[in-house]
């Protein structure tokens, strides 16, 4: 596929960002004073064995940079992946919003997107079994809004009070820090089953949704209820809803082992070459709008987030679209030191009481001082807003501004009173006026006591093929636990989900689902040890089934970006070959030829061809689908290769697309899947469209019983 960088058309904080780029080109070394360096390999030295002399100020500054380049990474998304691109307004609801994003048809607002793992070190696998962040950096003309979001709707803690345990719970243990970027560990189930507010985020991690494809075919979700405000001072809740152009799609347990061992930058990988290539990542932004007067309509509550509003209750509203389409130019500068503050809004959107939210208010700003080391992280390149910014804060480790004038206070007259202060009506933020007549108290209110009815709607609403992924997704972790009560404590709480599903689970683990267990369910057991006032209720059913909630109901349109591994030795037929790969192409697939080795092979036409990956270097599971082309020679090659054999077999098995060009008939005798021909996406000499529509598919799960049986 023709290379192409990223789109070159600029938005306003792209060319803000080009004011503080570097060249290298054509440029010679020099210190960090500017002056020319002619020796970078050799210390200053009192002869040329040694010793070194304390003079040298050239390794000295070497060396002390190098010395200082970490910084604290985040406590919690410390893995991620970003890009730039825009915002478009699709249409205005000015009825509900004030905020110019919201009202202007017109603009195209630049932003910064951060994708992240939660659990996991910096250096930890893309493909953990995990939630994924979206957090979305609008730099719009009234100031920076960040909508800090994650690929699923609904959080595992009501109360930002409970986070740092969640946290500590979740992340490797104290005593031994293992295991890394996993969940399937004691801590973290004793928490949870104890904690059954956090059992609806725990099942959506437990289904596929939790080790996606790819950053570019994941849902993201503004999570809590925010308020939009418009010009007459009017509040609506809302809910902000990411939906992506190529749907929703995930990989099975087995390929996301594989792959964080074959490649563990697959999600940082696909997102940079999907955007290099022009195939720029593209989300909807939705909106659903609750009326005010609505807000104890629901039979959950809206402030609770661990609940989302059915779509089937309220529907999802698409008003604009967000495209990527730049890299960043450099990982530490952009991705690592951007900030995120969800306390980071414009007039016509403010929040909610949602207790989760207003304890982020206060962690985000207070993380960014300990990573970034100092409250001017707003002038670090990435943060800057484009909108312009004039202040009386002054001072701190690294000032960059030169704020100038005799004045840093308010009100002043010898500055004339400037910066001076905006009415509402110029733009002046203004806080919602909510009414709040209330008792101070540290309690929870009743209305959120209910948590099991979300999560059994979510499995309810799920396709079968999705709950055997779910059953053997908690059967894997709990597995993995080695504390016998937080096992039968986990089974039984999720029998209060779905009896079915606990049953299911209990005999892969080999035990039974206690009938009862030790009240209450929350929190700490013991003789004076403080209980939640609201114990989770029976499950109610509001709602049977709620289907955009299921993969099988997503998007299977395109093959753009898909990655289709064509196997190929010497001899192959050029006819077969050619034919597949231009209608491949012409789909926006991305073709690459796995052979016996690297370098080049040659075709039955004696025409050499590009190897793109040795066998011995790939894996089946970095693919989307294979193709093996005709050619005598060829198949017989592959034939004897047992890691060709190994590569079928494993895509059969994880249900992908498979066709064979001509003569490939000894080939399919030779693999595992020989007897399972009568399969819609495993094509005998077929024509392309029939692979197009398959690979479109994303994968076959009608064939998962006989693809278990595969030995892989
Ligand atoms: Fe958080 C980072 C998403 C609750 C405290 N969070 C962080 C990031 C995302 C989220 C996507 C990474 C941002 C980036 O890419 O730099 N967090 C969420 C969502 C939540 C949530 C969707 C609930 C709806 N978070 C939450 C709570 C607290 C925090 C309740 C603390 C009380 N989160 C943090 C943090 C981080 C963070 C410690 C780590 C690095 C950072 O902020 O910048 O402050």
């Amino acid at each position: 596929m023709a290379k192409k960088k990223s789109d070159p058309a600029k938005t306003d904080k792209i060319k803000q960002l080009e004011n503080y780029s570097v060249d290298y080109t054509d440029k010679p070394l020099t210190t960090r004073q500017g002056l020319k360096v002619n020796d970078t390999n050799n210390s200053l030295k009192a002869g040329v064995r040694g010793a070194t002399l304390l003079e040298d100020f050239l390794l000295r500054e070497k060396i002390h940079s190098f010395d200082h380049e970490r910084i604290p990474e985040r406590i919690v998304h410390a893995r991620g992946s970003a890009a730039h691109g825009y915002f478009e307004l699709i249409e205005s609801i000015e009825q509900y919003s004030k905020a110019g994003i919201f009202t202007d048809t017109t603009r195209k607002t630049p932003v910064f997107v951060r994708f992240s793992t939660v659990a996991g070190s910096k250096g930890s696998t893309d493909l953990a079994r995990d939630v994924r962040g979206f957090a979305v950096k609008f730099y719009t003309k009234e100031g920076t809004w960040d909508l800090v979001g994650n690929n699923m709707p609904i959080f595992f803690i009501q109360d930002a009070m409970k986070f740092p345990d969640l946290i500590h719970s979740v992340k490797p243990e104290p005593n031994n820090e293992i295991p890394q970027a996993a969940s399937a560990h004691d801590t973290f189930y004793d928490f949870v089953s104890k904690t059954t507010e956090t059992l609806h985020n725990h099942i959506w991690v437990m289904s596929d949704r939790g080790i996606p494809r790819s950053y570019r075919m994941m849902e993201g979700f503004g999570i809590h209820t925010f308020r939009l405000v418009n010009k007459d001072g009017e509040a609506h809740f809302v809910k902000f809803h990411w939906k992506p152009k190529l749907g929703v799609h995930s990989v099975t347990w087995d390929e996301a082992v594989k792959i964080s061992g074959a490649d563990s930058d697959f999600h940082r990988r696909d997102l940079w070459d999907a955007i290099e290539s022009g195939n720029y990542p593209e989300w909807e932004l939705g909106v659903q709008v609750v009326p005010e007067k609505d807000e104890h309509k629901y039979d959950f509550d809206l402030l609770d987030p661990t609940k989302l509003i059915p779509e089937e209750m309220v529907p999802v509203k698409i008003i604009g679209r967000m495209v990527l389409n730049r890299n960043p130019e450099n990982f530490f500068a952009e991705t690592e030191q951007v900030a995120f503050l969800p306390g980071n809004i414009v007039p016509g959107i403010d929040f909610t009481n949602d207790p989760l939210l207003q304890g982020r208010l206060f962690s985000y700003r207070d993380t960014q001082l300990s990573r970034l080391g100092s409250p001017n992280f707003h002038q670090i390149p990435i943060n800057r807003p484009v909108a312009d910014v004039y202040v009386n804060q002054r001072d701190g480790h690294m000032q960059m501004d030169v704020p100038k004038g005799q004045t840093a206070y308010f009100p002043n007259a010898l500055s004339n009173g400037c910066p001076y202060l905006s009415k509402v009506a110029e733009g002046g933020f203004d806080s919602y006026q909510e009414r709040i007549d209330a008792k101070k108290i540290r309690a929870r209110s009743e209305s959120f006591s209910d948590h099991f009815s979300q999560p059994a709607l979510f499995y309810r609403s799920l396709a079968k093929w999705e709950k055997e992924h779910v059953i053997s997704a908690y059967s894997f972790e709990l597995g993995k636990c080695n504390n016998e009560p937080i096992k039968e404590r986990m089974l039984y709480i999720i029998a209060q989900i779905d009896t079915d599903l606990a049953k299911k689970v209990a005999e892969n683990l080999g035990v039974k689902v206690p009938k009862s267990v030790e009240k209450p369910l929350n929190q700490a057991i013991g003789a004076d040890a403080v209980v939640e006032d609201h114990q989770p209720g029976k499950k109610k059913i509001y709602l049977e089934e709620s289907p955009v909630l299921s993969q099988a109901n997503t998007k299977f349109e395109s093959i753009v970006t898909r990655q289709v591994a064509f196997l190929v030795a010497d001899g192959f037929h050029m006819k077969d070959f050619e034919t597949m790969q231009k209608a491949l192409e012409k789909e926006k697939a991305v073709v690459k030829l796995v052979a016996p080795h690297g370098g080049s092979i040659k075709c039955d036409e004696d025409m050499n061809h590009k190897v793109d990956a040795a066998i011995m270097t790939t894996e089946s599971v970095l693919f989307d689908a294979v193709y093996v082309p005709g050619g005598e020679k060829s198949l017989k090659r592959i034939m004897g290769e047992p890691k060709f054999l190994k590569f079928l077999n494993e895509a059969f098995s994880h249900c992908k697309a498979i066709a064979f060009g001509k003569e490939a008939e000894d080939l399919l005798e030779a693999t595992a899947f020989k007897n399972h021909t009568d399969d819609e996406a495993l094509l005998m000499n077929k024509k392309p469209k029939d692979f197009i529509s398959a690979i479109a598919k994303h994968r076959n799960w009608n064939r998962m019983e006989v693809a278990q049986k595969i030995p892989v």
